[in-house]
């Protein structure tokens, strides 16, 4: 029996591909996700989404799964040398805390459930613009889209040339799952409201930060940046003493921390001239990896599938040039996502989170963004 579907073929099942994928085969799409890792899970430790991608959650049905093990945080707090800057409750923007095992179960469950087919051990070495997509086993395959979610060394905008810019800034960090501890740390500091994100920042002498956040009841996810130039700070597994002496509130959760290797990630920023070609588009860290100071590098890959998704579905329903309608989603897409970008890198170059009371004006656009509103771009042209 053929498939008379329209089909797309995606590489990478990252955030990005799994979003795109559940997006279409819910428009009706026949998809097929192909994973180069031999299985499929989420490498790192936590993450932060907000209203963006949320929004794009609550459409594909995976909100329930999400919400049964990740939390809102009573609010985002901010230090410096331990003083406190800013508590913000963000009353009015929708945001939640998880570990990126259980954002990425959530999101394969989502896929399963709504009829893509996901095959691991899969390497995808390119696309061309008529929507062929070329495997390392030799084989290849057509699709009326073609998806390149393969992350930020992707084959696929690789093999289509487009010109790219990397910039990379002179901070990075290291990131961990650790138990909550929330009775020692209590211990400790007994005035603190460990529910918090808390954002411990040391800028002078030395620069090191620690941030903290609950994911859910039990888990915790640290991140430990420094600059790459400071060789102890940046020492995986972590140089415990060193830490310990400048966060002493924080020796439980270190103490855990140094017993995992890790892996220090520095900051990076990939800009592309396009992001489709005929009837290939990239999507998530493939297209636009960001510096993680606004935890939008998911957020935005979540809200461009959901966006491409519909894009995609509509242009082939009014019958319409297919690499046009992705040039066009595009061109009306893309500036939220640079926006998001900027100020990341921005934040990262300037170190100016320090101050706290960061959430407002450009630097909350991209969380309060709904993607899923058809009317968000007259809303916006008004
Ligand atoms: P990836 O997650 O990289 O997924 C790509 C997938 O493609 C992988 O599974 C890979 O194995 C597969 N693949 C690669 N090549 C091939 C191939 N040739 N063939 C087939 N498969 C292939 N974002 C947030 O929104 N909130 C946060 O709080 C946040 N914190 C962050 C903290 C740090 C320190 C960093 C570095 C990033 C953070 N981000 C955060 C960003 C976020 O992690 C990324 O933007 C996001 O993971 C990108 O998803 P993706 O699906 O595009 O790519
Ligand atoms: N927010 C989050 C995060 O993980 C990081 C940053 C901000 C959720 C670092 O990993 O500012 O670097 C940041």
């Amino acid at each position: 029996m053929t498939d008379s579907r329209r089909r797309a073929e995606i590489s990478g099942g990252g955030f990005a591909g799994l979003t795109a994928a559940s997006a279409l085969a819910q428009m009706g799409w026949s998809v097929r996700v192909h994973e180069r890792a031999a299985e499929l899970r989420a490498e790192g430790a936590g993450i932060v989404l907000w209203n963006n991608s949320l929004q794009v959650l609550d459409k594909i049905g995976a909100t329930p799964d999400l919400q049964a093990r990740s939390m809102t945080p009573p609010a985002y707090e901010t230090r410096m040398n331990n003083v406190i800057q800013s508590q913000e409750t963000l009353d009015g923007i929708r945001w939640r805390t998880m570990t990126r095992p259980h954002l990425h179960d959530t999101l394969l469950t989502a896929a399963r459930e709504s009829g893509v087919e996901i095959i691991a051990n899969s390497e995808v070495t390119g696309a061309t613009p008529d929507g062929t997509v070329t495997f390392a086993d030799g084989s290849s395959a057509e699709a009326d889209l073609v998806i390149g979610a393969d992350g930020v060394s992707s084959a696929v905008r690789d093999s289509l040339g487009i010109p790219m810019k990397r910039e990379r800034s002179r901070d990075g960090i290291t990131r961990f799952l650790v138990p909550r501890r929330k009775a020692e740390l209590q211990a400790l500091e007994p005035d603190t409201e460990w529910d918090n994100v808390i954002d411990f920042w040391n800028l002078d002498p030395r620069v090191l930060r620690v941030l903290y956040t609950p994911a859910n009841d039990e888990e915790l996810y640290i991140a430990l940046m420094s600059p790459s130039a400071d060789a102890d700070g940046s020492r995986v597994p972590i140089d415990l003493e060193l830490w310990t002496s400048v966060f002493p509130q924080l020796a439980p959760v270190l103490q855990d921390a140094a017993g995992i290797q890790g892996r220090y990630y520095g900051y990076q920023t990939t800009r592309l001239e396009h992001w489709t070609d005929g009837h290939v588009a990239v999507i998530g860290d493939s297209a636009h990896a960001m510096c993680p100071a606004l935890a939008q590098g998911a957020g935005t890959a979540m809200q461009n599938a959901w966006t491409l998704a519909v894009a995609a579905t509509a242009a082939l329903d009014a019958g319409e040039d297919l690499p046009a309608a992705l040039r066009e989603w595009e061109r009306l897409e893309r500036p939220y996502t640079d926006l998001a970008q900027d100020k990341s890198q921005w934040y990262a170059d300037t170190r100016e989170m320090a101050k706290g009371n960061q959430f407002t004006g450009d630097s909350v656009q991209t969380a309060l963004y709904n993607p899923t509103d058809p009317n968000r771009h007259e809303v916006h042209a008004a």
